[in-house]
């Protein structure tokens, strides 16, 4: 519980500090999501139709990367790899559905 608490104060700091650090993540091919510490990191990545992205869990504990309208959805997964492909243009906010209070990410998706 007390990791829990911790999580959640985490979480809470990050909703305060706002969120305009639009700046792409550096390397990669930016449609890798990595959750850790109750995370996503980066949180909003854009990506084209057709495109796979991966999500890597790095925390002990499962989450899932769900969108809100359930376009695509990892389900709840552990300390492993998740891979899904995006099918149609939008944008879309997900979250963790194990973890409602964890920061929502966007993955914008163009034709
Ligand atoms: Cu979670």
């Amino acid at each position: 519980m007390v990791v829990l608490a911790g999580a959640l104060a985490l979480g809470t700091a990050a909703c305060g500090s706002g969120g305009d650090d639009a700046a792409p993540a550096a390397g990669g091919d930016g449609r890798t999501i990595t959750i850790k510490d109750f995370d996503y990191a980066p949180r909003d990545i854009e990506a084209k139709v057709g495109d796979t992205i991966t999500v890597v869990n790095a925390d002990a504990a499962s989450h899932t990367l769900t969108a809100e309208d359930k376009a695509f959805d990892t389900g709840p997964f552990g300390k492993e790899t998740k891979t899904f492909t995006v099918s149609k243009a939008g944008k879309f906010t997900y979250s963790c559905t194990v973890h409602p209070y964890m920061p929502k990410g966007v993955i914008q998706v163009s034709a």
